[in-house]
């Protein structure tokens, strides 16, 4: 083995895939791990110090002083090269968000078959916000209008974008004073392409304000409305049983496993895939049914609300071809490697795509068309049936963990306080008490250059240890899920005694799975609540809380990164930084690392940092719990305080003789 090449267990922590990185080696294959070893990153682009915005370049600023060819200074093209990513990253969600818009609007007019409106109540309370008029008229009218006025919202000039007042009232105000409250979805990105173009926006810092006016256009705008109308259409989740990693492959049955992000045509396959015709049909070609699965954010749309096993996250897409028994990955948008073609013709697998908008040179395309989604599912679903003959030898994994996902901020609230009562209090009491020492948001993707998995769950586990309610989407959820972390009451001897007691009483598993990279505007709404609630200030940046893509890749993290600094939280990326510069060759070079964490948390209270090591990155995250606990005057964290209570304690007290059980429990004295 070449010194620069690692091993499969320093390429990933997860038992599944380092049988499969055996399997490639052996089969002479690269994957996503390899060609990571065999490609260095450009150390001058990945520090943000490369511009090639135009053809002059592109320029390298590697000296002290060194600009572009048009004058250009290194924190400018740092700036630029930011809000362009932060761009592309709002507009992969929000055009999701757009799609479910249409969607929408298709099922309201009866034009989009096999498709139902599944929650009216949730489609009557967001209508509800923008005042649609719901008394008396039927969910197909309700939903017209709300369509409208979403799809309106990626077109509109000015004004704000809708969704915004749902954010905290002096949330609100501060946008407003600083002028960066989205007008329209697309008007914001269009904005960002045209200021970061040659020759405009040449300010860093008012460059970066509109790398937040562009990232709240997707928190607070086409990734919440791409929630809304996901829970519309297919139902708000609610806890259900799961399973995780490519054991869930199934050697008796046909695979079909579903990747990529929106739920429109996933869920119409899980409908079709449980069609009489369907099994009929698998059944003939000599297998027990079909067996689907999914990767990435899809498997998080289909997990949450049908209970879909997730084959895997990100990494984990080449690694289930490599199992030979996937008849066909079924992809539709973002988070899609090219690789998985030419891996694919290794194998018998069919790679399937569906999107108008994305195709992949060498796979088959079966688009995707929302007014005959069920006949297309089914032509897809027989496509994979039929390849089920060319099936060869498999190696599935015996690797799975089971998981409970489902927690929408409307089951947290439902949670917390039952039907009647439905409130964050309890919550926000245990957080005040001291019981939660606060709350952390781990979500985002997994990336090659780490040890897949591994920064996800060393810092879920040493949160949780330190009594810090965890929240999880997309990627970062399902790495928890393969390690056995969202197994209910089953993880909670890795739980801190505060955290355990609090998950003991109300029934909940200490890391909640709050499903896809969209659904993070869910974890905007539950802070919004808890603000709401009372007793932790009166704006997000003042609640013990902090957000981290410990192994992000993807620009959708950074739009997501910066929407949330927007809305006030400290956000800590691991991995590299975009925006490192390399302070010791280039003097002014970290001058927008700076900007974005000590300059938008003077602004937003809420700041962005990169910061690689695992350990820092939860020394840091505590810090900032303690001191928002400080700031809101509540008592300093305490681990020996609690954990006296609950089932816990009364286990305890199940091992002492009568007598003493009941003077420990009623006070009562046996003399
Ligand atoms: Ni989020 Fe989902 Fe995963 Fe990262 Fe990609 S799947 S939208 S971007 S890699 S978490």
């Amino acid at each position: 083995m070449a010194k620069d090449k690692r091993s499969p267990e320093e390429h990933s922590i997860d038992p599944a895939a380092q049988q499969m990185l055996i399997r490639a080696e052996q089969l002479g294959l690269g994957t996503a791990f390899s060609r990571a070893d065999d490609m260095a990153p450009c150390n001058i682009g990945s520090a943000g110090m490369c511009c090639k915005m135009c053809g002059m370049g592109p320029c390298r600023l590697t000296k002290d002083g060194q600009t572009g060819v048009c004058g250009a200074t290194i924190d400018t093209i740092q700036a630029r090269n930011l809000t362009r990513a932060i761009a592309a990253g709002a507009a992969a969600h929000s055009d999701h968000g757009r799609d479910m818009a249409f969607l929408l609007k298709a099922v309201a007019n009866n034009e989009a078959e096999g498709y139902a409106i599944r929650d009216v109540a949730k489609l009557r309370t967001v209508a509800a916000h923008y005042h649609i008029y719901t008394e008396n008229r039927s969910p197909q009218d309700i939903a017209k209008d709300l369509a409208e006025l979403y799809i309106s919202q990626f077109g509109q000039q000015h004004g704000q974008v809708a969704p915004i007042i749902r954010a905290p009232e002096k949330r609100q105000q501060l946008w407003k004073k600083r002028g960066v409250v989205p007008r329209g979805i697309d008007r914001e990105v269009v904005e960002a392409l045209h200021r970061t173009h040659i020759g405009d926006d040449q300010n860093a810092e008012h460059i970066l304000e509109h790398a937040i006016r562009t990232a709240l256009a997707d928190g607070w705008g086409g990734s919440m409305m791409a929630t809304d109308i996901s829970d519309i259409l297919f139902g708000t989740p609610a806890p259900l049983l799961g399973q995780a990693n490519l054991g869930v492959l199934k050697k008796d049955m046909v695979n079909v496993v579903v990747h990529g992000h929106e739920p429109s045509l996933s869920e119409m396959i899980v409908a079709a895939s449980q069609d009489p015709e369907i099994i009929a049909y698998a059944r003939a070609a000599g297998a027990n049914g079909v067996n689907l699965s999914g990767i990435c954010c899809t498997a998080n749309e289909i997990l949450m609300r049908q209970g879909i096993p997730a084959a895997g996250n990100f990494l984990h897409q080449e690694l289930a071809i490599l199992t030979g028994a996937v008849e066909a990955m079924v992809v539709d948008v973002q988070c899609i490697m090219q690789a998985l073609v030419g891996l694919a013709q290794n194998f018998h697998t069919r790679i399937i795509t569906t999107s108008p908008k994305v195709q992949i040179k060498g796979a088959l395309h079966i688009e995707f068309d929302e007014h005959k989604a069920l006949t297309v599912a089914k032509q897809i679903l027989k496509a994979a049936i039929d390849n089920f003959k060319n099936r060869g030898e498999t190696h599935i994994p015996d690797v799975r963990e089971d998981l409970i996902p489902g927690f929408s901020h409307e089951y947290i609230n439902y949670m917390l306080g039952g039907t009647y009562r439905a409130s964050f209090r309890p919550l926000n009491d245990a957080i005040m008490t001291g019981r939660i020492r606060g709350v952390a948001a781990i979500v985002g993707c997994n990336n090659p250059r780490s040890s897949q998995d591994y920064l996800h769950t060393k810092v879920v586990r040493e949160l949780l240890r330190q009594d810090v309610l965890i929240v999880q989407t997309g990627c970062g959820a399902i790495a928890s899920a393969k390690l056995g972390l969202l197994l209910g009451e089953a993880g909670l001897d890795q739980v801190g005694p505060g955290l355990r007691e609090v998950c003991e009483t109300v029934g909940i598993p200490p890391v909640l799975h709050m499903g896809s990279c969209v659904d993070n505007s869910r974890i905007l709404t539950v802070l919004t609540q808890m603000v709401e609630e009372g007793g932790l200030g009166d704006d997000i940046d003042q609640i013990p809380a902090v957000g981290l893509a410990p192994e992000w890749m993807s620009e959708k993290a950074l739009a997501i990164g910066t929407y949330c600094v927007a809305s006030g939280a400290y956000v800590i990326f691991g991995g590299s930084s975009p925006v490192s510069g390399m302070p010791d060759r280039v003097a002014d070079s970290d001058i927008v690392a700076r900007y974005i964490s000590e300059g938008w948390e003077k602004a937003y209270g809420g700041k962005l940092e990169f910061v690689p090591d695992p350990d820092e990155m939860i020394r840091r995250t505590l810090a900032h719990i303690d001191k928002k606990r400080a700031a809101l005057g509540l008592p300093a964290y305490d681990p020996t305080r609690f954990g006296r209570s609950g089932d816990a304690r009364m286990l305890e007290l199940e091992k002492l003789p009568l007598a003493e059980r009941q003077a420990a429990l009623y006070g009562m004295s046996n003399r």
